[in-house]
């Protein structure tokens, strides 16, 4: 408890405690220099794509191509600690389900294959022979639509391709991933609008852009290599106006660790020009007070006879819904956008003003729009506005939703999804000779369902930590013990080991930065960044324990001991050499991957087509959307006694990778040595009768009929707008009843969630708990 610590950071974004921490981390995971020199070939054009964030990688490298957090991801999976059999034998799965998830993953990384043993409750060590052919013994006699294929967004392009083609060959599209829970609302919003799932914008548009916009993502700490791109977008004068709940440091000020003047001198580049802090979910109302105001000024314009506002001739011969949504802009009224956005319509008015003088304009998110009820609806608002004045396929303007997992894009590019529709099934049936299964598979939330009504038989983890990440956890966690299998292939120790179903095996895999040697020698695999480049990686590092095997060996082992041989499918030959993969997938995907072959390691990365780049709208209408909601709510369950009712948002600290948790400090926030707080405005502490600093239990504010809570966080005053919260995912996830979630996206609504504060029960425990 002595090393708490919360104060007011007061340095830039990168600097030299981004320096200091990064030489912490490579004496922790004991690997000074060796590491040192490992990183230097990060994001390098022959290197190793970093495993932290999927930004773009550019094509002339920068001397240190990685950051702070990137930095942070190699030297935990480079860790010399390791989780031995012995470890297993020392513990029972009971009591390490208490431990922290710190604890867990700081013993390093798994060494060889184990399987949970009921009578000691232990895990025990396992062959890859018994525990793959155990396996698909197990796989054989279930339905297949009742076992569940996860992935994360780690595993390489060749992985999941594999992975994808094993569950549709064994018979279902049950293929949620880790976007489920992320950028889902993206994938649903997008093709909508403008007919293609992903961003349209490229690193070169940072380069010739007038304006960014920057809505709900947190650079500083979630894709810190981006801020060379704003930095540089600076110099130039272009201003970004930022909509953030927070005052991220990242998004106020940087200075270049990788700059000596910069670092010298203390000078750093003020990042946004204008800084709206809206309430949580309150986008939706300042995205339409923004169309409002724009539609305002072109009129005014036009009675003036002044130059116009809009972009006239791109809406008249690109877009379709322009009338309709002038008229739900009209109907919108400037008091209601006030008090949900949190905004003045001065504020408001600002931004719009700023937006109009610009020629090209880049709307750039993350999680803040997505991880809403109305996330799909709010991305639409914002490409609404792109639609007005042309920005979309034209240079230095697009939509650029920042992704999460460095290979998250790619995954669904190459058919990991449950949606049929999203996946080229005929070519699958050629290519390969069987019938593709055409239902819809379980997302992430359908599974969560599923397993709570004992309807999931097996669940199998390409990576992740899906028990933690998901929501409703209390509700949750003592639903696994009812799956008959789970198989979770993966590096480091995590939850999902421990909250497991009646037979569990846990499966060690190699990670990305290690040599992968295979028959026909080292192999290389490849991923694709938020900007649709496609990038080769090679590993480096020699594996950290001779029984680790790679995530294509993995995978085509599961197949080959669960599904009938077919002579189209060769697994050995792909495993012995990754190119038949990227070949076959070439076949699946011959315009996506066109030239892959020759241009696997082009410094910048090989970019897909994307029609609506050319302006080309592969929609239903022919031509880019408008799409106008139904309100400006974007959480619309908040209950009607709202004074005591807080809207809470989990977040990531800097010193976590989604459920890995690095350590303790959130240095950008000023909060160290605990993740346990409940950052709350000045003003709410006061109304409900709290102090700074106290023990405070949380509950979520629904008529559900169950209770979610958790005890004793620390109040911290912060600067949050009045009736907002926030604190850390996962340990809050308890907190998010699983309907919560985006209406058309199904993804989880992580960011908005009613909550009511109370005086801690049991303050005593909290001595402890810290
Ligand atoms: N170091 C590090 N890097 C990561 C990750 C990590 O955990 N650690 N995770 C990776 C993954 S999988 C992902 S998806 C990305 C996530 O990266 P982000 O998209 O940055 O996600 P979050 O950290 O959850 O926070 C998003 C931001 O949204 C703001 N916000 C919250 N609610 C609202 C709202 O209603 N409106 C607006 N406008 N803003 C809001 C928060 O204040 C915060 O600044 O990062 C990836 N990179
Ligand atoms: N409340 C709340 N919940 C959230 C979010 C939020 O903002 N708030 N964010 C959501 C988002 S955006 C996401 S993406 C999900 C994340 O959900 P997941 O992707 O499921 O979780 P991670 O924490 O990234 O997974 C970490 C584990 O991955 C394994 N791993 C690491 N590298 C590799 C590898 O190379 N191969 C294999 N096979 N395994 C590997 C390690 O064992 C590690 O323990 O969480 C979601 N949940
Ligand atoms: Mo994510």
């Amino acid at each position: 408890m002595s090393d708490i610590e919360i104060t007011e950071y007061d340095g830039p974004a990168g600097g030299w405690g981004s320096a200091k921490a990064l030489t912490e981390i490579l004496s922790r995971e004991k690997r000074g220099v060796s590491g040192a020199v490992l990183l230097g070939k990060q994001n390098k054009p022959d290197g190793f794509m970093c495993v932290s964030c999927a930004w773009a990688k550019p094509a002339e490298p920068r001397a240190f191509e990685y950051c702070e957090n990137g930095a942070k991801a190699t030297a935990w999976e480079l860790t010399r600690n390791r989780v031995t059999r012995d470890f297993f034998a020392a513990h029972t799965v009971s009591e390490l389900r208490d431990w922290p998830a710190y604890d867990l993953e700081e013993q390093g990384r798994l060494t060889e294959p184990m399987k949970y043993d009921p009578a000691t409750d232990k895990y025990v060590p396992v062959s890859w022979n018994d525990a793959i052919r155990e396996i698909g013994a197990e796989l054989r006699t279930f339905e297949p639509d009742s076992v569940v294929f996860y992935a994360s967004g780690r595993a390489s392009l060749e992985a999941s391709y594999m992975y994808a083609l094993f569950a549709r060959l064994y018979g279902t599209n049950n293929l949620p991933d880790s976007s489920n829970m992320c950028h889902e609302s993206t994938s649903v919003a997008l093709p909508q609008s403008i007919g293609v799932p992903v961003g349209t914008t490229v690193l070169d548009d940072f380069k010739t852009t007038e304006l960014i916009m920057f809505f709900g993502q947190n650079v500083g700490t979630s894709s810190p290599r981006m801020l060379h791109d704003l930095q540089e977008a600076r110099k130039r004068g272009v201003p970004i106006i930022t909509f953030n709940p927070l005052r991220e440091r990242g998004l106020e000020r940087f200075t270049n660790p990788q700059s000596p003047t910069e670092m010298l001198t203390g000078a750093s580049t003020e990042i946004s020009t204008q800084y709206h802090q809206l309430k949580a979910g309150g986008d939706l109302a300042a995205l339409t007070g923004m169309c409002k105001a724009l539609l305002a000024a072109d009129a005014k314009a036009e009675a003036e006879g002044a130059p116009e506002v809009l972009d006239r001739e791109f809406i008249k011969t690109h877009t379709h819904g322009f009338k309709d949504f002038l008229r739900f802009c009209d109907k919108q009224d400037w008091s209601r956008i006030e008090r949900r956005s949190g905004l003045k319509r001065e504020a408001i008015e600002a931004a719009a003003a700023g937006y109009a003088r610009s020629k090209a304009t880049m709307g750039v998110y993350g999680m803040g729009l997505t991880q809403h009820r109305k996330g799909v609806e709010t991305i639409q608002m914002l490409v609404n506005l792109l639609l007005l004045k042309g920005n979309i396929g034209k240079p230095g303007a697009g939509i650029c939703p920042v992704r999460g997992h460095s290979n998250v894009q790619g995954q669904r590019t190459v058919g990991i999804t449950e949606k049929p529709e999203l996946v080229p099934l005929d070519q699958l049936a050629k290519q390969f000779g069987f019938k593709p299964p055409h239902k819809k598979g379980m997302t992430t939330v359908e599974v969560c369902e599923n397993v709570l009504a004992g309807k999931v038989k097996a669940f199998i983890g390409l990576g992740g930590n899906f028990v933690r990440a998901v929501p409703d956890t209390g509700r949750m966690d003592p639903a696994w013990s009812g799956v008959p299998l789970t198989v979770q292939v993966s590096t480091k120790l995590n939850r999902s080991h421990l909250i497991h179903g009646e037979k569990a095996y846990i499966l060690p895999c190699l990670g990305r930065i290690e040599i992968d040697e295979q028959a026909t020698g080292p192999q290389v695999v490849s991923m694709e960044d938020s900007t649709s480049c496609f990038h080769g990686s090679r590993g480096f590092a020699s594996p950290a324990s001779p029984e680790l095997r790679s995530e294509p060996w993995i995978v085509a082992e599961l197949a080959k001991a669960t599904i009938e041989p077919n002579p189209l499918v060769p697994w050995d030959d792909w495993v012995a050499d990754y190119g038949l993969v990227r070949e076959a997938f070439t076949a699946t995907y011959p315009k996506v991957f066109k030239g892959f072959k020759d241009r696997l390691f082009q410094p910048g990365g090989l970019h897909k087509p994307l029609p609506a780049r050319e302006r080309k709208w592969e929609t239903k209408t022919g031509l880019a959307n408008f799409v106008a909601p139904k309100g400006v709510e974007s959480d619309p369950d908040m209950p009607a006694d709202g004074r005591a009712v807080l809207d809470l948002m989990t977040l990531r600290s800097n010193d976590q990778f989604n459920t890995t948790v690095y350590g303790y400090d959130d240095r950008f926030r000023g909060v160290k040595g605990t993740r346990h707080i409940l950052f709350m405005n000045a003003s709410d502490i006061e109304r409900l009768g709290f102090a700074n600093g106290e023990l405070v239990d949380v509950s979520t504010h629904t008529d559900d009929g169950h209770v979610r809570e958790v005890s004793n966080l620390r109040v911290v005053e912060y600067n949050v707008p009045e009736g907002c919260c926030a604190g850390y995912y996962p340990e809050l996830n308890v907190l998010i009843p699983l309907w919560h979630h985006d209406e058309q996206a199904k993804t989880p609504a992580a960011k908005c969630i009613p909550v009511v504060v109370h005086p801690a029960k049991n303050v005593l425990l909290a001595a402890t708990a810290a």
